[in-house]
């Protein structure tokens, strides 16, 4: 016998994506760091497949929004990209070719009834900022992006009603400075690290400073990976690492998007080791007064962690002198990707949400299942049967349902992603989609699991 577990009237059922991960490079203006990467070095990526064509959305958009019609999104998150919109980097002055594109794929987002949420940063920094002035390294590419956003905010922001800054900022010093899988790749680079954190999240602020000032009627959140940090054991050295674990990778943008200032502790032990973001007291200020309306949480999988046992390996200042991951021998892999599958973190961040800040509003802007080599299952009718898919979605959902039963201010879901895009280094290899796409003709065909969504979406509610 299936339970019905029905979820909040007017939940959000939809998907997310990013402009560099779909769009293609037809018409940009400008690179930014990953099409830079593809283009110097196709060999880093799965297949040596890019985001010069990806899946073709600048093209195929129109069609592509009745698909997700189809199959019961009722909202889309994808990204304003930094490159297409903006002609002069330094003045923020609209490409008009690029204001064309988004203001028709708003135009069919709507008559297609999806709400669309435009994302502003999806680690695109354009190269020549990064080249010329460090990219987020640097408080004048600060001020450059605030330009940027408020350009899109005059183009876009009487058709859009919900825009977020960032995803995922903790990626940027983490994949680019700190452990050196995106470029530009550098490893190590701690104190570098730690100043991107601080800068990014003025950055944020400073965007929603000028989404307010622009007086649209709409709000403004940012997306952030939380990733719980569980401890191996009870001891107080795993616990004092779970604990650094949380400050360093969620707290450092979750406690100032929200609460307008960074964790106590956090900053005590940066400053002690000489490594802190350099903020000014007007800098604060701003963090502090441009708080969020909304927050969307990505989550795929758990960080479980100890003391670590080689606090000293790096030269530079490290986060990992204070932790060190573990893979967890009791917990699920998922075997077409190799990460974890633990759908209790869902409520553990629920709760989190709920009960250290302020229930504020939230949605999840980003989970899913990635699955390598998925044409095992495709079947005679040409369509995927991805059941595992399913089974991962539903799990999720029935302990974000407890949360929201539990009084959690959860408002929506969003896999990711509609359409099967392209990622960073993995290009194809992981597919995500509701919808698969053939790179060879660019035909889009609906997985069983689209199927169940529309489901899920027309009745409000899983089963299981
Ligand atoms: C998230 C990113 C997405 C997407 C996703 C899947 O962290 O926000 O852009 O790439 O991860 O990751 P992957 O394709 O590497 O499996």
């Amino acid at each position: 016998m299936k339970h019905k577990l029905t979820f909040p009237d007017g939940f959000w059922w939809g998907a997310a994506s990013s402009g560099p991960q779909t769009e293609g490079w037809a018409g940009k203006k400008h690179e930014n760091v990953m099409d830079t990467w593809y283009r110097t070095s196709r060999k880093d990526f799965f297949d040596g497949v890019g985001p010069d064509v990806a899946s073709d959305f600048y093209h195929t958009y129109p069609e592509d929004f009745k698909l997700m019609k189809e199959i019961g999104m009722n909202s889309f998150r994808t990204s304003v990209q930094w490159t297409r919109l903006i002609k002069d980097l330094e003045t923020g002055e609209a490409d008009p070719e690029g204001v064309k594109f988004y203001k028709d794929m708003i135009a069919k987002a709507k008559k297609n009834g999806i709400e669309l949420i435009l994302n502003l940063h999806h680690f695109d920094m354009p190269t020549e900022l990064l080249e010329k002035y460090g990219g987020w390294q640097s408080k004048h590419v600060v001020d450059l992006f605030k330009k940027f956003a408020k350009t899109a905010f005059e183009e876009f922001g009487d058709d859009v009603r919900y825009w977020t800054t960032f995803n995922e900022p903790m990626v940027i010093p983490e994949a680019g400075w700190l452990y050196g899988f995106h470029y530009p790749k550098l490893v190590g680079q701690g104190k570098e690290a730690v100043e991107i954190i601080g800068n990014i999240n003025l950055a944020s602020a400073k965007a929603i400073k000028a989404y307010r000032d622009s007086k649209k009627n709409g709000e403004i959140g940012i997306i952030l990976n939380l990733t719980p940090a569980y401890p191996e054991s009870d001891s107080k050295e795993d616990a004092a690492a779970a604990k650094f674990a949380d400050e360093f990778f969620n707290q450092s943008f979750l406690d100032p998007a929200i609460k307008g200032e960074f964790p106590k502790d956090l900053e005590e032990l940066l400053r002690k080791d000489g490594v802190l973001w350099d903020l000014s007291e007007e800098d604060r200020k701003t963090i502090a007064e441009n708080t969020v309306d909304f927050l969307g949480v990505n989550y795929y999988h758990p960080k479980r962690v100890r003391a670590p046992k080689n606090p000293d390996k790096y030269e530079n200042w490290m986060p990992d002198r204070y932790f060190e991951e573990y893979e967890w021998k009791e917990g699920r892999i998922n075997p077409y990707r190799g990460w974890e599958i633990f759908p209790k973190a869902i409520y553990d961040i629920a709760k989190n949400v709920q009960d250290n800040y302020g229930n504020i509003k939230w949605f999840i802007s980003e989970n899913g299942m990635g699955v390598e080599g998925e044409e095992r299952f495709r079947k005679e009718d040409g369509s995927i049967e991805d059941d595992y898919r399913i089974d991962f979605y539903n799990e999720h959902l029935a302990h974000l349902h407890k949360a929201i039963e539990e009084g959690s201010n959860c408002f929506g879901f969003h896999a990711w992603t509609a359409m099967d895009c392209w990622s960073w280094n993995n290009a194809y290899k992981n597919r995500y989609g509701f919808i698969g796409v053939d790179l060879g003709d660019q035909s889009r065909k609906i997985k069983k699991s689209g199927r169940w969504l529309k489901e899920v979406s027309d009745e409000n509610a899983i089963l299981i």
